[in-house]
């Protein structure tokens, strides 16, 4: 009885083991996040700020082309625990290479080229994809910044899909020579070929030695002084026999393929400048004069000083960071094409200050971005950092559609008890 009341306990167990395990891989099953949110809030609200994000489709067949485009600001304000950006390289964050890059662009030079970027300025880029494996990725605009590392920029779902007609994966390109050749095979036989080669050498040379006498007979050797016998003559001339083929294969494989190819280039790299957009925010200055955070209420709060220099009112419709999209419904309306769940349903609300800037005033602008996206996209964790420092931009609009885009930074206090407002 005793036994199997025993027995029946392990069951439970083995019933609730199987429970946990299968709750875990039920959660493991809805992850879909590819690291985008694992970086530094920091990293990710004070360096470079993607905007105007467009990708031109989100369903291509393999072979098919999606253009991604957009601009990004690089922060005046770069923050300086942060190395300042050298060289950049214009990437796409997706996982492996179910895409391949037919063209891309930064500030109008061509996309092979890595760019110094200038701090405070904004480039307008491009990125032109061909779809190559059947799947569903997130695709994001990516920068890979020299000594700060990947900067990724928003992503969106795209589907590649296996149309039946033209399911294999082609890439054609005319060389110098006006031969057409297809990339998604060329030169692959050789590849194999050469592999094989060097694998039977390999093979050869293992087999010669793992046939004689082994680890401890040879340690024995070694200990009672007849280490020179281990080595006979035909072991040498086996050495020089492999040796011999070794340089066979690496210089008749070179001397092979520059018969069959006589004229190459090398891969093409360039470093380089690219231009700028011209200013758009010169005439709008923004003076923060308090962040925080409430923490309960994921709520962050900003007090501004918004000068208007230009000669249009201007309001305020957007503020942006770290591809969330804070939006105030009542000067712009929200973008369908660009993915729902970066912008915040709460959007941007003005508490006081609201209505528009007249030219020439400076004026205070408190406004609330509350949402559970903080949390959600790990912004919110800027609260253990040892820098809680918060920075974005923010959108102002004149009655005639004029946008200009002013980047404001900040250190942020996170609070648990009363919001900002208690001011007002
Ligand atoms: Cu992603």
């Amino acid at each position: 009885m005793e036994h199997r009341k025993r027995a029946m306990s392990a069951g439970g167990m083995i019933a609730a083991l199987a429970a946990v395990i299968g709750a875990i891989l039920g959660a493991a099953g809805s992850a879909a996040a590819h690291g985008e949110r694992a970086q530094e809030p920091s990293l990710r609200m004070l360096t470079v700020q993607f905007y105007d994000t467009k990708w031109s489709t989100d369903k291509v067949p393999v072979n098919g082309e999606i253009t991604v485009s957009g601009r990004f600001h690089v922060m005046k304000n770069w923050p300086l625990e942060i190395y300042e950006p050298g060289l950049a390289y214009l990437n796409v964050a997706v996982p492996g290479p179910v895409f391949v890059r037919v063209a891309s662009s930064i500030g109008e030079v061509n996309g092979f080229a890595s760019v110094k970027l200038e701090l405070g300025q904004e480039y307008e880029y491009k990125l032109v994809l061909k779809g190559r494996l059947p799947g569903r990725y997130h695709v994001h605009p990516m920068l890979d910044v020299q000594d700060v590392g990947p900067i990724v920029g928003p992503g969106k779902w795209v589907t590649v899909e296996a149309a039946p007609a033209q399911a294999r994966f082609v890439d054609p390109v005319t060389t110098l020579t006006g031969h057409t050749v297809d990339l998604a095979s060329y030169g692959l036989g050789w590849v194999i070929k050469y592999h094989l080669v060097w694998l039977a050498l390999g093979l050869a040379w293992l087999v010669y030695w793992i046939r004689k006498p082994m680890l401890m007979p040879r340690y024995e050797a070694v200990q009672s002084g007849e280490a020179d016998q281990l080595i006979t003559r035909g072991d040498r001339l086996a050495a020089l026999v492999v040796l011999g083929a070794s340089l066979m294969v690496a210089f008749g494989g070179l001397a092979i393929a520059d018969s069959m190819f006589p004229l190459t280039i090398p891969l093409q790299s360039d470093w380089t400048r690219a231009k700028p957009l011209p200013e758009s925010s010169a005439e709008i200055s923004v003076e923060p004069l308090a962040a925080t955070y409430l923490v309960p209420g994921r709520s962050m709060q900003f007090k501004l000083l918004v000068t208007n220099n230009s000669h249009e009112a201007v309001k305020l419709g957007e503020f942006t960071t770290a591809n969330l999209r804070f939006i105030n419904s009542a000067v712009e309306a929200a973008d369908s094409a660009y993915p729902a769940e970066l912008i915040a349903p709460g959007g941007l609300v003005i508490k006081a200050g609201g209505d528009e800037i007249a030219p020439g005033q400076t004026k205070e602008v408190y406004f609330e971005a509350t949402s559970p996206i903080w949390e959600t996209d790990r912004l919110a964790s800027l609260v253990r950092d040892p820098t809680n420092r918060v920075g974005g931009l923010l959108m102002f609009y004149d009655s005639a559609g004029k946008r200009s885009v002013v980047e404001f930074s900040h250190e942020i206090i996170p609070t648990f008890t009363g919001p900002l407002a208690n001011a007002y």
